[in-house]
């Protein structure tokens, strides 16, 4: 959510000052802008280490096509997602209690603005895409969570198998 990211931003940027200090260069350029977040259900992915695409399509009636997917550990996933609707669609990665969670919010400030590496949100016809790597094995959902649609059963499930073992 976008004060989360703001918080984070800061964080930074108060970082990158201290230290600055009295060095002269600009070392804080070299350093990434920001470390990626580690959840419940994986991170953010490098587009570079991309190692499979996986297109998802969400409609009116409330569903989404395919409604499972399966992936292994340690996977990058680029997901395409289109909006083949005439409503506003919009697709979330996460634990089922974090998007429930996310839900009530939504419904509570349903205008609420925010963008993060696991969400895509599509307008009618639009195609988005995420890269997300599973760093988890598990269960873990993809829903919609525009009010109403996730009541609906907008959502579908993500199987996340173990890492193969190394010989
Ligand atoms: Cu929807």
């Amino acid at each position: 959510m976008k004060w989360i990211a703001y918080g984070l931003l800061a964080t930074a940027a108060m970082t990158g000052t201290a230290w600055g200090h009295g060095s002269g260069n600009d070392n804080a350029g070299k350093k990434p802008a920001r470390a990626v977040e580690e959840t419940a259900f994986g991170r953010a992915g490098d587009a570079k280490r991309v190692s499979r695409t996986i297109h998802i399509e969400g409609r009116d009636n409330m569903r989404y096509t395919p409604s499972a997917i399966r992936v292994r550990q340690g996977e990058t996933i680029r997901f395409v997602v289109a909006n083949r609707g005439k409503l506003l669609h919009e697709t979330v990665l996460g634990t089922r209690r974090e998007l429930d969670a996310h839900y009530e919010l939504m419904k509570k400030f349903p205008d609420m603005e925010h963008d993060e590496p696991h969400m895509v949100h599509l307008k009618p016809g639009q195609t988005g895409e995420m890269i997300w790597q599973f760093t988890k094995a598990g269960e873990f959902y993809f829903a919609c969570l525009m009010p109403g649609h996730y009541d609906a059963g907008m959502m579908g499930t993500i199987i996340v198998a173990p890492a193969r073992r190394s010989p």
